[in-house]
C-alpha cells in the first residue's frame, strides 16, 4: 500500500503536515508508517522556501525503505545546471541564462553553489529512476507514454535510472533521448494555431501549450490544453485535429507536474495527478492513498 505524494517544491512545512495527517511518525530513522510507504513524484526543489529540509526528509525516508521517488524535471534541470557540456568547454548542459538562474537560485543559495553539498545532492538526483513500474501501479513525473517508455529502456539501468554515459545526450535537443526525457518529465505540448497565444503564470507569452495527455478525446484547444481559465480566449474554441494516444493498460498511473487547482479528482479510472500547486502559498500538497484498487477513486485523495 502506498501514499503517492505530489510535487513539494521546497514546501517542507506542508510536507511534514501531510505526513503527520497520513499517520507517519517521526522516528530515529526519519518519517515512517507501519502500513504505508510514500512515493514521491519528483520536483522536490525550486520555488519554495525550505528546499534543503525537503530533500533531507525525503532522502532519509528513501534510504530507510520508507519511501520511493521518481525524478522530476526540476531535479533533471539541476543535473544539467551543474554538469559541464563536453562539446563546449566552459558551458553547461543547462544554459546558465537569466530565466534558468531565476528558477534555480533559491536552491543554489540554500545548498551553496559548487559546494560539496551541491555535488552530493546532484549525485543523488542522478540516482533517481525516471519512473517506477511496480507490480500494480506506475509512477512518473509528467506523462506515461508506453511507446516512449519502451524506447528509453536501453538508456536506463535496471532501476530505470539514466545511465551516467547518456547524461550529455539527454540534454542534446538533436538526440532522440532528449525528446524522450522531455515527454516523460515535462509532458506533451502542442503548437497553437498561428497568431494565438496566452500568458503563463510568469506573464510570458506562450505559443505552445501543455496538453491533457490523459484525455480520450478533445474537440477544441480549450478542452485539450492546460491554459489558465482567465487566458481562455474565444479563438481557442476552434476545432483541434489531433489523434490522442490514450493510455489503455490495466495498471493505474500516478503523476504530478501539472499545477492543478481545486478539489483533487482522478483524471480517469486509471490515471490520477497528485500535483495541486503546493509550490504557491494557496496550493495544497496532495496524496493519493492507494490501497490495492485497480480502479481509482476520488475518495482516496488526502490533503
Ligand atoms: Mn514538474
Amino acid at each position: 500500500m502506498f501514499d503517492i505524494i505530489g510535487d513539494i517544491h521546497g514546501q517542507a512545512a506542508k510536507l511534514k503536515r501531510l505526513l503527520v495527517k497520513l499517520g507517519y511518525k517521526k522516528t530515529s530513522s526519519g518519517f515512517a508508517h507501519h502500513k504505508y510507504k510514500a512515493i514521491f513524484v519528483g520536483d522536490l526543489v525550486d520555488r519554495g522556501p525550505y528546499q534543503l529540509e525537503t530533500l533531507t526528509i525525503v532522502k532519509e525516508m528513501v534510504d530507510n525503505q520508507n519511501a520511493y521517488i521518481v525524478m522530476g524535471n526540476h531535479e533533471f534541470n539541476a543535473i544539467g545546471w551543474q554538469t559541464e557540456n563536453e562539446c563546449q568547454a566552459g558551458t553547461f548542459l543547462r544554459k546558465h541564462n537569466h530565466i534558468h538562474h531565476k528558477q534555480h537560485k533559491v536552491f543554489l543559495t540554500q545548498i551553496g553553489e559548487n559546494s560539496q553539498q551541491h555535488q552530493y545532492w546532484i549525485n543523488w538526483f542522478k540516482s533517481l529512476p525516471l519512473f517506477l513500474d511496480l507490480e500494480k501501479i506506475r509512477i512518473i513525473h509528467a506523462c506515461w507514454d508506453s511507446d516512449i517508455i519502451q524506447q528509453v529502456l536501453p538508456y536506463l539501468d535496471d532501476n530505470y535510472c539514466l545511465k551516467e554515459q547518456y547524461i550529455q545526450q539527454a540534454f542534446n535537443p538533436a538526440s532522440a533521448l532528449f525528446n524522450y526525457c522531455e515527454t516523460l518529465l515535462k509532458g506533451k505540448e502542442i503548437v497553437l494555431p498561428d497568431g494565438i497565444y496566452y500568458h503563463d503564470k510568469e506573464g510570458t507569452q506562450r505559443h505552445k501549450s501543455r496538453i491533457k495527455w490523459w484525455l480520450k478525446q478533445a474537440h477544441t484547444f480549450n478542452e485539450l490544453c492546460l491554459i489558465p481559465d482567465d487566458e481562455k480566449i474565444p479563438a481557442l474554441e476552434q476545432q483541434v485535429n489531433l489523434h490522442l494516444e490514450t493510455y489503455q493498460e490495466q495498471k493505474p498511473v500516478f503523476f504530478g507536474h501539472y499545477w492543478l487547482t481545486g478539489k483533487p479528482i482522478i483524471q480517469t479510472r486509471k490515471i490520477a495527478c497528485v500535483d495541486y500547486s503546493a509550490a504557491i502559498e494557496s496550493g495544497k500538497l496532495v496524496a493519493y492513498r492507494w490501497q490495492g484498487e485497480a480502479i481509482l477513486t476520488n475518495e482516496h485523495f488526502i490533503y
